[in-house]
């Protein structure tokens, strides 16, 4: 029975270019789905768009000196376009800016409101005396009072995912002056999640589908239990509240934002001249809403709006939340401040869509963290896209060109051999579906890649060349066989690399109805005789010199941004030293070493005493580390030791050598570490 699906994606902030960790967060696996899902025959309707308020936007606008309007007009404009030419096929991209969520985002806090969900508070917030406002969410930074991170947000830290009210960081600073903000006086609404605390255990428990890492997160946030949150701000960007004594105050981005996947729904109904048509997808209970968003997203989706839903009542809740972690890049956190980051609008200038598409897919961070590496993309697109699924289409192809006079052979007297080829396609639907209904698209692609290499193999071991002068029927037979598997695996990959698929499809005529349906893609999908047309080859292979370029580029921008000092904001760094020549370097011993322990020097509040073995001999070194680390987690700790420096004696103890520590702008101090074994020189 065909299903109505509701798929939304995380609403990108429209204050940068969208870039591969966003892609692989919530973009390219909903595509995959919607793709998925459209071929199933299910009525699906695909919803994204601009988030537009908060503070990210109002910073960016700060820092260019443009309005926050400058900002997201641009910047809708380039992400919607990024994601049309990469292929993501949504049915509306809507933006919070519009009139249509403006009103309904009202209508649902007034809904709220009359029910007497809100309580109202005055209460003591961060106030930047120098810059004449109040500082909320990322307009104030700190450390982390979970896991002591130096740079979290006032509503989020980054490292570790919690999500904070700016009163709970330690050291806050306003990011606009700088200075250290003081308390002043003002008034909020505030969701007491608390009363819905009991609701949502109990509905997340149920949840037995959802993602491991999805659910874990939840519950740790329920035993942690539920505070109130503010659900409007002090701030000149924002849908107003909607009340009469309300003046200056706006909803918070995070209790608007998701509300837009109601307007942005309520935008597509009017856009196709069916202005009631969302009504269904929100308010009828057998619809399945889907939201697929990234990692640090998660309270807020599976918590804050659920909370929300339940609240107002009048709309259905979400089925699934199949989050992602993170998208590492070669090896390194990404960073749009630090230059860190593959874009999506360049990636389009030199490659098309399918190739990352196909990488990306192979690499999702579905169950943990995953890597994006330049070699590894090279890699997947020449042995897999060309070498295997590539390769077997042109031989395929060729065959049929050359020497059946371009019409599918008929399949008379099949060996086991091309019967059980014929089987895999029947047993490679059912497997790849399964993969895609558990949202586990890296295993959809590689069950889809392993079809195309039997294919390959099934060719190679049968030598249609030889057949084809001495047994005539037996080489028609194999490549009937190859053309089914070509035409199958049209559809199976079409969700992940569509524009191939869509070529192929046209080359073997088989794009004449429209869509065809997953059920379609079966053995006997091509008609014995149908005309197959030329087609050039599906992949390119990427050359060594390409991909360098890409290498360069990365390193090229991650190093002229640090250069102008972006990362830096406003920290300082220690001038350069004077030059030394080698000779000077070369009279240095650099050990690598491992702490076997450390303890408080007595009487020093700076200075542990630590025992650290250098595979050849063990030392003792007085370190003044002692305001940044703890003695109890020091033992297993890799550092790098100047194992010649003169002995030293301080408070009675002599030091045999010191433990290189570097020191962040911000003056914290992190240890030097190397994985050589220990007595390792450096050099
Ligand atoms: N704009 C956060 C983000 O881009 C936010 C998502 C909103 S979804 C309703 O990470
Ligand atoms: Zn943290």
């Amino acid at each position: 029975m065909s299903k109505r699906i509701l798929v939304t994606a995380a609403l990108p902030y429209a204050n940068g270019p969208l870039h591969l960790g966003h892609l692989a967060g919530a973009y390219l696996p909903s595509d995959l789905y919607v793709r998925y899902k459209r071929l199933k025959g299910d009525e699906v309707v695909f919803i994204c768009g601009s988030d537009e308020h908060g503070v990210p936007i109002t910073i960016a606008a700060d820092k260019e000196g443009v309005t926050p309007q400058d900002i997201v007009d641009r910047y809708h404009a380039i992400n919607k376009k990024a994601f049309e030419d990469f292929g993501i096929s949504f049915d509306y991209y809507g933006r919070t800016s519009s009139e249509t969520h403006k009103r309904i985002s009202q209508d649902f806090f007034k809904t709220l409101h009359n029910k007497g969900v809100f309580t109202r508070k005055k209460e003591e917030q961060f106030f930047d005396v120098s810059a004449g406002m109040f500082l909320a969410d990322r307009y104030i930074k700190g450390t982390c009072p979970k896991c002591g991170y130096e740079e979290a947000y006032g509503d989020q830290c980054e490292k570790c995912g919690a999500s904070l009210s700016p009163s709970e960081l330690i050291n806050p600073v306003s990011m606009l002056s700088g200075e250290t903000p003081e308390l002043r006086e003002t008034e909020h609404w505030y969701i007491p999640l608390g009363n819905y605390q009991e609701w949502l255990a109990k509905w997340i428990d149920e949840k037995t589908d959802w993602k491991p890492n999805v659910t874990g997160q939840c519950k740790s946030w329920l035993d942690a239990g539920l505070n109130e949150r503010a659900v409007t701000r002090d701030l000149k960007w924002g849908v107003p509240v909607p009340l009469d004594d309300a003046e200056g105050k706006v909803l918070y981005v995070w209790f608007d934002a998701p509300i837009g996947y109601i307007s942005a729904t309520v935008e597509w109904a009017a856009q196709i001249g069916d202005p009631e048509g969302w009504k269904m997808f929100w308010q009828d209970e057998d619809t399945e809403l889907i939201h697929f968003i990234g990692k640090d997203n998660i309270v807020f989706h599976c918590i804050m709006f659920p909370a929300m839903l339940k609240a107002h009542g009048d709309y259905v809740l979400p089925k699934n939340v199949p989050a992602n972690e993170f998208l590492n890049l070669e090896g390194k956190k990404l960073s749009t401040s630090r230059g860190w980051a593959v874009w999506l609008h360049e990636y389009l200038e030199d490659f098309e869509p399918d190739l990352l598409r196909y990488a990306l897919t192979t690499s999702l961070p579905e169950t943990k963290d995953s890597d994006f590496v330049w070699k590894e993309f090279q890699g997947k697109v020449n042995n897999d896209l060309a070498d295997v699924f590539g390769n077997f289409v042109f031989r395929t192809f060729s065959f049929i060109h050359r020497f059946f006079d371009s019409r599918i052979p008929e399949l008379k007297n099949p060996n086991k051999q091309d019967l059980d080829l014929l089987d895999e396609i029947e047993k490679h639907a059912k497997l790849i579906s399964a993969s895609y209904e558990k949202f586990r698209f890296k295993d959809a692609a590689s069950h889809t890649i392993n079809l195309a290499r039997l294919g390959n193999r099934y060719f190679t071991e049968k030598e249609p060349w030889h057949s084809r002068k001495n047994n005539l029927e037996d080489c028609a037979n194999t490549l009937h066989v190859c053309a089914q598997i070509t035409a199958a695996l049209s559809v199976f990959f079409s969700p992940i690399i569509p524009d191939a698929c869509d070529r192929l499809q046209k080359a073997l005529n088989l794009e004449i109805n429209g869509l065809l349906l997953w059920e379609e893609a079966h053995k006997n999908m091509l008609k014995a005789s149908s005309v197959v047309e030329e087609m050039e080859i599906l992949f390119k292979k990427v050359e060594d010199d390409i991909i360098e370029k890409q290498l360069q580029k990365l390193l090229e921008k991650s190093s002229s941004v640090s250069a102008a000092g972006n990362d830096a904001g406003d920290k300082s760094y220690e001038p350069l030293r004077d030059i030394i020549t080698y000779d000077d370097f070369a009279k240095l011993d650099f050990r690598t070493g491992i702490i076997l322990k450390a303890e408080k020097m007595k009487k020093s509040k700076k200075l542990l005493r630590i025992e650290v073995d250098l595979g050849f001999e063990k030392r003792t070194v007085l370190s003044g580390i002692a305001e940044f680390y703890k003695p109890e987690e020091l033992s297993g700790q890799k550092v790098v030791v100047v194992a010649n420096l003169a002995p030293r004696k301080m408070m009675g103890t002599e030091s045999e050598g010191m433990i290189l520590m570097a020191e962040n702008p911000d003056g914290g101090l992190r240890f030097v570490e190397s994985d050589a074994e220990p007595g390792a020189l450096l050099s």
